[in-house]
């Protein structure tokens, strides 16, 4: 059996983009600022970090493709966080999102990380994006993981 296991999640030398939607921000920028802390902690230079803002979570897509595409970036961080309302909204956007940054990993040879929160209630968004359990730190982590495995290929 070979198990490959990275002992050290080591960013140095990598070029990690981080899409941000705008709508619910109070907790959209709490998980990218904890996604920034994960990076600078495993050796990310700041001046290799590009940070797209994007209205809500359905142009999280576009965003990450765009970084993909024209900024030649090692993985991606895709963050948003939908909140059900009354109609079917939620729904709809959250099936595109999902399946639009599954199509970027299937597509693209450049992992993308799917860090768009899907809430029933605020308060399920704040648990999730504060203190301990913000879940952008495990994100940034994650690009930096996928990343190492894209860059250890032989050939
Ligand atoms: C329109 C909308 C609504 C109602 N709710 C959310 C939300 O909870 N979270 C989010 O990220 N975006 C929301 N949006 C905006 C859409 O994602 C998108 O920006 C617009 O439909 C324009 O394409």
């Amino acid at each position: 059996m070979k198990e490959i296991h990275f002992e050290k999640i080591d960013g140095s030398g990598m070029k990690i983009g981080v899409v941000v939607a705008r709508w619910n921000s109070a907790v959209t920028y709490a998980l990218r600022d904890a996604c920034l802390r994960a990076l600078a902690d495993a050796g990310v230079e700041e001046n290799t970090i590009i940070v797209q803002e994007v209205p809500g979570s359905y142009e999280v897509v576009f965003g990450a493709k765009h970084l993909i595409e024209h900024n030649a970036v090692d993985a991606v961080v895709a963050i948003g966080c939908l909140i059900k309302g009354e109609t079917m909204h939620f729904e709809y956007i959250a099936d595109a999102v999902s399946h639009g940054l599954m199509k970027l990993n299937v597509e693209t040879d450049v992992p993308v990380v799917f860090g768009v929160l899907t809430c029933l209630t605020e308060q399920q968004a704040i648990d999730r994006s504060t203190g301990e359990n913000n879940h952008g730190y495990a994100w940034g982590q994650s690009a930096i993981e996928m990343a190492m495995i894209k860059k250890s290929r032989k050939r």
